[in-house]
């Protein structure tokens, strides 16, 4: 038999007992969407179940989560003599940084420190930490001038990553985020699609509309490599901006499509994150952490997120360093729906279970060749394909 069918025969065999939850995933716990999972918890039946859940499902059961975060009936759950302070109740406010048990607020345009309530736990959120920038927070006063967050507003949208400590559960890097702005350059750094693809899958899968910059513009000197790199993106119907912060080159643009939304800010090193956000804005200087090309594995950094307040309207939000960043919704079967190009092609592969990553007659391979799908493309695919096969 063929190396690579036997490979592929194995490949089945683990997934069938996965599926029976008789073996205990080890790669791709990372790889779960599952937030709720406590060390202590039965586990691994939740995390057979959800695996195997439609997205619409897990979707929903999210929600249903977050909407029990948010709900008053929630806060039943407090300790006797810590009663919420009463001199202001039901008041919201925006959430703008969160440094442990205590939060940074935007209410009626005034920035104020606040503490979170003990009762904001972690197991009632699912997530790591309770509150994240972007949330939409009820607050009260004591009347002596301390805000608290008592509970925090369904969300529209959650970004997370695994925590860098306690992976695989899940932190929430910002809520309510309707933008993800992918910062990437075309020359130095050199452009890396394949970061480029999973963050564009990560918006997805979080429901956030992606913005891809390709920055230094000026540096552009092949016109037609660009539009090759980038044509796939707009055939997709994402929206892809050259930029410049030497020329001003699409700042303007970049300036409207930032206007009175809440933009969560990602990219590599060095291609021009801090100096594009200063063209934007004079005096907006945003952190992102770091994810240099030395490591492409990137770095984790513990530390949190902050929202910038725009002129113009809406805010900016800076990352925290992200590797698995926002894939960990992804499954094996739903990686082609992110490649639609690639997709398409399986139906003409020898196999019909092809997996385009080394089978002879592969239509997708020979699309490569002949230059309708772009190698990058299909590198890309396959990177994370491998990293979802387990
Ligand atoms: N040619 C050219 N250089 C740029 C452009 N934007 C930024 N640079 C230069 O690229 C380098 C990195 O820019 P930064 O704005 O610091 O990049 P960053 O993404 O904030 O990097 P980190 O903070 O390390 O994540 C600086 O030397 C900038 O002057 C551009 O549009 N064209
Ligand atoms: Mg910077
Ligand atoms: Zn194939």
């Amino acid at each position: 038999m063929p190396k690579f069918q036997k490979k592929r025969q194995i490949r089945k065999a683990k997934k069938t007992l996965r599926r029976s939850g008789s073996v205990k995933r080890i790669r791709a716990r990372q790889n779960d969407w599952t937030t709720a999972v406590g060390s202590d918890w039965d586990d691994l039946d939740y995390e057979s179940l959800e695996r195997i859940m439609p997205r619409d499902e897990r979707d929903r059961r999210r929600r249903i989560e977050e909407a029990i975060i948010a709900s008053p009936q929630a806060m039943d759950s407090a300790p006797a003599g810590d009663a919420a302070p009463s001199a202001v109740g039901g008041e919201t406010a925006l959430v703008t940084a969160v440094a442990g048990m205590s939060a940074r607020i935007e209410k009626d345009g005034v920035e104020r420190q606040a503490t979170i309530r003990g009762l904001l736990t972690e197991i009632d959120a699912g997530y790591i930490n309770p509150v994240a920038v972007g949330d939409q927070a009820v607050v009260s006063e004591d009347g002596a001038g301390a805000w608290a967050i008592e509970s925090i507003l369904p969300r529209r949208t959650v970004l997370t990553r695994p925590d860098p400590f306690l992976a695989p559960r899940q932190q929430v890097i910002a809520a309510n985020a309707d933008q993800l702005l992918i910062v990437s350059s075309w020359h130095s750094p050199d452009l890396w699609l394949e970061l480029v693809d999973r963050y564009l899958i990560a918006a997805q899968l979080s429901q956030i509309e992606p913005l891809v910059c390709v920055n230094k513009a000026d540096l552009i000197d092949d016109p037609a490599g660009y539009e090759a790199a980038t044509r796939v993106y707009r055939q997709m119907g994402h929206k892809v901006l050259p930029t410049s912060a030497i020329t001003g080159q699409g700042v303007s643009d970049l300036r409207d499509a930032l206007a009175d939304r809440l933009t969560v800010l990602v990219g590599l090193s060095g291609t021009g994150k801090s100096s594009l956000m200063s063209a934007v804005q004079p005096g907006l200087d945003i952190r992102v952490g770091e994810i240099s090309e030395a490591h492409r594995q990137g770095r984790h950094t513990t530390t949190q997120s902050s929202l910038y307040r725009l002129d113009g309207g809406g805010y900016v939000a800076d990352t925290p360093g992200i590797r698995e960043f926002g894939l960990s919704g992804l499954t094996l079967g739903e990686l082609p729906l992110y490649f639609p190009e690639i997709d398409e092609l399986a139906a003409d592969c020898r196999f019909s279970n092809c997996s385009h990553v080394q089978e002879p007659g592969c239509a997708v391979g020979a699309a490569v060749e002949r230059g309708d799908v772009s190698a990058p493309r299909l590198a890309s695919y396959r990177a994370i394909f491998d990293e979802l096969e387990v």
